[in-house]
């Protein structure tokens, strides 16, 4: 079975809420298992709401962890307040994100993929973390031992020096996007800010679904873009051709201010996709798996 962690900046945008309950249900079926999922960002609020989302999709066996070090505190709170008032924990009951990540690595039988749909410095901490209590191998020997593949909502691949949200916003997802980047030793697939952005889903949700009320708190309550269940779907499907895209395969580079070039080459690391099919196919396919 493939096994999945991800990262996410849950509570800036509410399609994050849309990509995890594609994760929960598909985990839920037993189609896949999710190894943990890691905030980076950071309010009082962050994994107490993400912890009771997933109790809602009825998942707790998945680990939630917080960057409790992250520099970036959200000023916009959304639907965490709602949700984390319904549960008792706080922050303090979670792992912090980068342990999370080579806990979940260190422990896990078989391969695993990386799924990330918001800033890098949590992966890029896990990537150059030393030996510790959890294992007494170096971040690097983990990832090049168990990582096989890492998909990115990130990035603005349709033009040279592109600048998008998650890899160049602020300082800290700077660093994180160009360190993560520069050092990764596993295949990438990038889904680019063009790809989501004007794709509408969870307009189809009812009224009384806790995700329509997430997406609602966050104002997006008649659907918001889908640039992060997009690359979910696109993992999960696992076949870039049958999810809908082209690929150009090469060189992905993001600089010290979040950056990001490409140059093509076939025997490339990097890829990011590019659809192929009418943005009617995606939201439906999407549409169908949250409704
Ligand atoms: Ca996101």
């Amino acid at each position: 079975m493939r096994t999945f962690i991800l990262g996410t900046d849950w509570g800036e945008d509410s399609d994050d809420c849309v990509a995890v309950r594609i994760l929960a249900r598909a985990h839920k079926k037993g189609e896949i298992k999710v190894l943990g999922m890691g905030i980076n960002t950071l309010i009082e609020y962050s994994a107490p709401s993400l912890y009771r989302f997933l109790e809602k999709e009825g998942v707790l066996d998945i680990p939630v962890g917080v960057d409790k070090n992250c520099p970036h505190q959200i000023q916009r709170v959304t639907y965490q307040k709602r949700l984390s008032a319904e549960t008792d924990k706080t922050n303090d009951d979670f792992e912090d994100a980068v342990r999370l990540y080579r806990r979940a690595i260190a422990k896990s039988d078989g391969d695993v993929e990386i799924l990330e749909v918001g800033f890098l410095q949590v992966i890029a901490g896990a990537l150059l973390s030393q030996p510790d209590d959890i294992s007494p191998k170096s971040g690097m020997e983990l990832f090049c031992e168990k990582v096989k593949k890492i998909w990115i909502m990130g990035g603005k691949w349709d033009q040279q020096a592109g600048r998008e949200y998650n890899l160049c916003n602020y300082p800290f997802a700077q660093r994180g996007a160009h360190t993560f980047i520069t050092n990764c030793p596993c295949p990438i697939t990038f889904l680019g800010w063009e790809i989501g952005n004007q794709l509408i889903t969870g307009d189809k949700l009812s009224k009384d679904d806790f995700l329509h009320l997430a997406l609602a708190d966050h104002g997006s309550g008649s659907g918001r873009e889908s640039w992060d269940p997009m690359l979910v779907t696109l993992a999960l499907i696992g076949d870039n051709e049958k999810a809908g895209y082209n690929t150009v395969k090469g060189f992905a580079t993001v600089n010290e201010q979040g950056v990001n070039f490409f140059t093509e080459d076939g025997n490339g690391p990097h890829e990011y996709v590019v659809k192929a099919r009418p943005d009617s196919f995606y939201s439906d396919m999407i549409n169908n798996l949250i409704v």
